[in-house]
Parts: C-alpha cells; structure tokens; sequence
C-alpha cells in the first residue's frame, strides 16, 4: 500500500507495508535438492568435519575461480582474521579502519595486537592509505584492508607503504567475495586475503569462510594452525586453534557456489531497480559500483545527507523499521565507538573524521534473492513520501 498522507505511516499507528520483515542479510539458498543431496552422502560416510572431502573439494573450486594458489576453508571469517594475523606474524600495532565490522578489530585485540584506527576516503568508504603513513610507529607490524560493500582498498598505494616501512599486509576481503580490481579477482592481494561466508552474505556455508593465499609457507602455516597447530599424526609443531570447516558448510557452500551467477544476477537487477526508484531525489545517494570491475552487489548502500532532505538517517531508519523493511547501519557507530577501543582511545574519534561522519548518514537496504522489484518500489516510494513530509512528521514526533 502507498502511502498517501502521514497518517498512514505504521509508525503512526497505520499498517505496515510489509506483513513480514524485509532483511539486509537475508540468506539466499541454492538447490535445496543438491544440498540434502550432499548430506545424505556425509551421513553416509560417516565423515562430518576434518578436511572431509567437501571441504577439499570446496577449496579446489574456490582456489580455481579465485585464480590463488591455495584456499583454506574455515570456520567463520573471524577465526580465520584470527589465524591469518598469527600465521603472519602480526604484533604490537596494526593499522585498520574503523568503518568495518567489529571482527575486525575484535580479532586482532584477541591477539593482544592493539588496533590502530585510520580515516576512511568518504568517495570509497574504504581505508584512506594518505593517513595511514602518519599512523607508523616503531610497534606497528602491519596494515589489515578491509574491501567494504566490496569495492576493493587502494592495494597499489597500501601495498608500497608496506613494502616501504616493512609491514605484513593482509585483506578482510568478507564483502567481497566475486569481485574484481582491474580485471583480478580479490583473493590475490596482499599476502593473504580472508573472505567470510556467513549465512547473511550472498554466498553462504551457513557459518564459514576462507583465507587465500600465494604463498606456499604461509598457506602450510595456517593449514596447520587451523588444526590445533598439527602437522600429521600425533605430531604438533605450532600454536593452533580449532578454526576448521565442517561437511555440512562446506556442502552448503559447494551448493551455494552452483547458483552464485543467480545470486549475482538477482543483486544486479536489485541494484538497478534502486538507482531507478532513488533516481532524483535529492540528498540521497546511492553507492556506485565500477561497471568495469566484477561485483556482487550484495549490498544496497545509500548516504543520506540530512541538510539536504531534512530527514536523518535514524529518523529515517525508524520509518523504514515500522513499515517491516529492516535497513541497517553498518557500521554505526563505528569500532572505535565500541568498547573496548572507546575506553582505550577516547581521543580516537578526533583523528577520525570521515569515518564519524559516515556513520551517521550510511544506511543499507534490504536485497537478495528474498526482494523484488516490486518490494524495492514500495521501499524507494516510502523513502520519497517520508523526504518529501518531513517537516510534517517531526512536527507530529514533537508534538
Ligand atoms: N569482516 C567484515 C568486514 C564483516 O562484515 C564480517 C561479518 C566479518 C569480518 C566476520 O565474518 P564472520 O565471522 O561472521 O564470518 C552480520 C553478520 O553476522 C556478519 O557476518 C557480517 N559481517 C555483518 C556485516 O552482518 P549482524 O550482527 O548484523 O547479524 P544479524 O544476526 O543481525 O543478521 C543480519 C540480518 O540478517 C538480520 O536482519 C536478520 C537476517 N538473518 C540473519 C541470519 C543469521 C536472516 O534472515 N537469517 C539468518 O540466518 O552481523
């Protein structure tokens, strides 16, 4: 149903839009059949987890379509940031952004490493490698990139100021699974690059992951790490922990991989039916995806710019929520807003500014293979009719 005066809105007591919750991370699942499948032969091997051979199989494909030498299935994209900054070394300090996920900095503060927080280029939501250079001090060991909504960091620059002051360079590349830099697949940046596949990113194993790697040594390190530090039986030469990929994630994933391009495809024309139902109303703005590169427009980025629609984001996001259509805010308000690091660095938003103001003006919306284009013209046509009324609904809010 339109909304054709205020009083229609469910945040005033009207009806919703939606009779069920529209979600960001809805999962998308693939070949029900395939799947159920694939877990009849693991119930029928009796091998359910330690590098079973949908893991192997799993790790193959995705070594092959990610054109790396070596893939390592895991549990979840948090362990393997886990793992992937203890295989590489990584202490002290290392320079990440703020505006990401909290696994980020959760997992090298788990490591005793103290996250350093760096400024984000507003134009790519994307770590800003100017700023990082000032962030160098004699602690710090390494610089973690993290490719938001997946659009990839500026490797060239972040990985010359790595080369030039001796740092380790890694990528949390959890967004970007099925993208592209210049024509090369994310997967082979850095020294590594880990990928999450949670059941809310369009490729999911239910819970899972990867790291992806060139490097020979490094990829047996973490192999090994993975699996409680093992190198064969009875035999451990490493510190490790249980980050391993279970059968029935990695069956999901094998199933998930069948039907990516659908996924994609169903993203694209999601996307394309937001920039239609957003196009020209001002002060909202929707993030742009190269159409040079390969992406998995998996999400729906807008910026609102409230001097512009009067509306704020959070006002915004309350009508939104009333109608069933739960829009998020990643990542308000931001990691260095969380604790630990608000209490360990209470200066930290000062240097930060980009990343402050961002927070408060991004907001994602619902899409996957759960939303249509109808659903999208009703979500475009509520956000016009709340810009275009906003003066009218404060007023009704104060009142
Ligand atoms: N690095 C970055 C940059 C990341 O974005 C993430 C994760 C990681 C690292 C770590 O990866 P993992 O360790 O998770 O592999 C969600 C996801 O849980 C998280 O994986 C993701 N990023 C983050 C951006 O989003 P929440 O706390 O917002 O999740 P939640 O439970 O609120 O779910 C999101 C929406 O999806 C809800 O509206 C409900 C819906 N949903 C969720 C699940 C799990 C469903 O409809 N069905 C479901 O099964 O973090």
């Amino acid at each position: 149903m339109y909304k054709t005066n205020i009083n229609e809105l469910a945040l005033f007591g009207g009806t919703p839009i939606f009779n069920e919750l529209l979600h960001v991370g809805r999962p998308n699942i693939g070949n029900r059949e395939q799947l159920l499948a694939r877990i009849n032969d693991m119930l029928d091997r009796h091998w359910l987890s330690n590098n079973g051979p949908f893991v192997q199989e799993l790790e193959q494909k995705l070594a092959g379509y990610l054109g790396v030498k070596h893939c390592i299935a895991v549990c979840n994209a948090t362990v393997a940031l886990e793992i992937a900054a203890r295989a590489l070394g990584l202490q002290g300090e290392v320079i990440l952004p703020s505006f990401t996920f909290i696994a980020s900095a959760h997992a090298l503060q788990w490591l005793g490493i103290t996250p350093v927080f760096c400024d984000v280029d507003p134009l790519t939501h994307n770590i800003d490698p100017m700023k990082v250079e000032n962030l160098i001090t004699q602690h710090t060991t390494g610089i973690l990139g993290v490719h938001v909504w997946g659009r990839a960091c500026h490797i060239e620059k972040l990985s010359s100021i790595a080369k030039k002051h001796g740092l380790r360079l890694m990528f949390d590349a959890a967004h970007a699974f099925g993208c592209t830099l210049q024509g090369k697949m994310i997967g082979g940046f850095g020294e590594l690059e880990v990928f999450s596949f949670h059941a809310t990113k369009f490729f999911n194993s239910f819970e899972g992951g990867a790291v992806t790697t060139n490097n020979d040594e490094l990829a047996e390190k973490l192999r090994g790490m993975r699996n409680f530090g093992f190198a064969g039986l009875d035999n451990v030469i490493d510190i490790g922990t249980n980050g391993k990929m279970s059968e029935v994630s990695a069956a999901m994933g094998l199933t998930s991989l069948e039907s990516m391009d659908q996924f994609i495809e169903t993203n694209h024309n999601n996307y394309l039916a937001y920039s239609s139902g957003l196009d020209g109303i001002s002060g909202i703005q929707l993030i742009k995806y190269s159409e040079k590169e390969k992406n998995n427009y998996q999400y729906i980025v807008i910026e609102i710019d409230e001097g512009v629609t009067g509306l704020s984001r959070d006002l915004l996001v309350k009508i939104l929520h009333a109608e069933n259509v739960r829009a998020r805010r990643y990542f308000y308000p931001g990691c260095h807003q969380m604790e630990p690091y608000r209490s360990n660095f209470p200066n930290a938003k000062l240097t930060l500014p980009e990343t402050e103001n961002l927070t408060l003006k991004v907001l994602q919306l619902p899409s996957g293979t759960a939303v249509g284009e109808e659903e999208i013209s009703y979500i475009c046509k509520l956000i016009r009719f709340a810009i275009v009324n906003e003066a009218e609904i404060s007023a009704r809010l104060e009142a």
